[in-house]
């Protein structure tokens, strides 16, 4: 008998979207993500309605997943963006409206920089949209080498973020 086993690393997604039906879009893009390969779906927050921070337009839907994969997190990456491809994704500016954003937010323990990804999301902390729902779903997440997810709560306090 032989057993195989697989590592598997958790990362937290970030999903949102303010340009068409960004609601159904997003419950599409958390369908899609749970179909992705060597990786499951473990855990999804509720849908938040949030007020464009630093960008225009309307305001955004917003959700965190969580995903366990054994996908590396440069192809993991490469499939959220060919997702947001499929979503019909433009890039006219910087933080333009968009149909669908895929944010690898947390990628294990991982700390990594480079010209195609930084893990951590260096904004993440900054962000209610991505604080809430990602507390949502593990209340005592740390950031890896930024400390303890909630205790970012505070100053991102006046951000607009209601539950849908
Ligand atoms: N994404 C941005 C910029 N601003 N604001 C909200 N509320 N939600 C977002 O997802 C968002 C944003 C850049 O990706
Ligand atoms: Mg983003
Ligand atoms: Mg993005």
């Amino acid at each position: 008998m032989s057993i195989v086993t697989e590592v598997r690393t958790a990362c937290y997604i970030g999903i949102g979207a303010n340009l068409g039906d960004a609601r159904d879009q997003v419950e599409r893009a958390i369908a899609r993500i749970g179909e992705l390969p060597s990786s499951s779906l473990v855990a999804q927050s509720s849908l938040f309605r949030t007020a464009p921070i630093d960008a225009g337009g309307d305001d955004y839907i917003n959700a965190v997943v969580k995903l366990e994969t054994s996908l590396t997190a440069s192809a993991l990456l490469d499939h959220l963006q060919a997702i947001e491809q499929d979503f019909g994704r433009e890039r006219p500016y910087v933080n333009a409206p968009r149909t669908m954003d895929l944010d690898l937010l947390l990628y294990g323990q991982s700390i990594m920089k480079s010209d195609k990804l930084t893990v951590p999301h260096p904004r993440m902390t900054q962000r209610a949209f991505v604080l809430i729902p990602l507390l949502q779903i593990d209340p005592f997440i740390q950031i890896p080498g930024k400390g303890a997810a909630h205790s970012f709560v505070p100053a991102v306090a006046g951000q607009a973020i209601q539950k849908i």
